[in-house]
């Protein structure tokens, strides 16, 4: 079966989810696209078929097809990735050769066969903003006693650390993601909860912990990892694949002259979002389009004079 792309996504973050689909439609994908959700299906779902099981499907057009699937965890959806994927290839993506997974603040900036190669013979990763985590750093030295206390002896030096916001994994390292689910349990059972994207301070053993525990299942696995530099998800200058909006001012909320005038300039991965904002699903309607746009412009203007140093 063909490659398999999924998302999650709760709360504003469908209109994240919205730009993702188109931007994926843009780059010629037509397959299915899953995505797991908490509360009511998005509003922007054109005419949805629901299903008993409480699932709900629908076509873009020419394509892609769209199945949401509501997800009844309680613990932040980040920590839910690895889980949400294995129930995906036991069940409704069952039989797929590959399983792509991306942020619902990522959108796809090059063609789907681009994206499709990433993923061949090796798990597909980004590295993140701050991508150097050299094999001995006293973060990974504190990992690898982790690791010890759990029976899981490191098998591959990495020195480099992967964002978590996307990855395609084949069907033949589908174990990367069991190792990935086990350790997510395993940190939050030290960090006491797994309700938040972040723990602690940046030198905290565990900051980040759903992206901690997928670099630490690499530690644990010879698996080959696809990886492009942190400009892969427009982190740095130069990238062509992806645009990744992380932290918490989110393009689909506006805010740019203020936070411009703050020192914080529309980033390249906001520019991008409104990219793919029109279609085949509106985003936005024409008024709140109008004023985002305006104020991303704004933003930009400002931006060009001032910043933070
Ligand atoms: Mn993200």
């Amino acid at each position: 079966m063909d490659p398999i792309i999924c998302t999650l996504f709760e709360g504003d973050y469908h209109l994240g989810a919205a730009a993702l689909v188109n931007s994926l439609h843009a780059s010629g994908y037509r397959g299915r696209i899953f995505c797991g959700l908490r509360g009511p299906l998005p509003p922007w779902a054109p005419s949805p078929q629901r299903a008993a099981d409480g699932s709900a499907r629908c076509r873009l057009g020419d394509g892609p097809e769209l199945v949401f699937l509501p997800q009844e965890t309680g613990i932040h959806f980040t920590n839910h990735k690895p889980t949400f994927l294995l129930n995906l290839w036991a069940g409704p993506a069952a039989g797929a050769d590959t399983l792509f997974y991306f942020d619902p603040d990522i959108v796809a900036k090059c063609p789907w066969e681009s994206l499709a190669r990433w993923a061949e013979g090796g798990v597909a990763l980004c590295e993140d903003v701050n991508p150097s985590l050299p094999a001995r750093h006293p973060q990974r030295v504190g990992w690898t006693s982790f690791l010890a206390r759990h029976d899981l002896p490191v098998r591959t030096a990495r020195e480099r650390y992967y964002n978590a916001g996307f990855l395609g994994v084949p069907v033949e390292q589908r174990h990367v993601l069991e190792r990935w689910r086990d350790l997510v349990g395993h940190i939050g059972a030290d960090n006491g909860s797994l309700q938040s994207i972040k723990h602690g301070a940046a030198h905290t053993l565990f900051h980040t912990p759903d992206q901690d525990a997928l670099n630490l299942a690499l530690m644990t696995l010879d698996v080959p990892v696809n990886a492009i530099g942190p400009e892969g998800m427009d982190f740095a200058p130069g990238g062509s694949y992806l645009s990744h909006a992380i932290g918490t001012r989110k393009p689909w909320r506006g805010g740019f002259l203020r936070q411009a005038l703050q020192g914080f300039p529309p980033s390249l991965a906001a520019k991008n979002f409104f990219q793919h904002i029109d279609g085949p699903i509106p985003v936005f309607s024409s008024g709140r389009r109008r004023r985002l746009l305006a104020s991303l412009r704004a933003g930009a203007l400002v931006g060009r004079f001032y910043r933070r140093s």
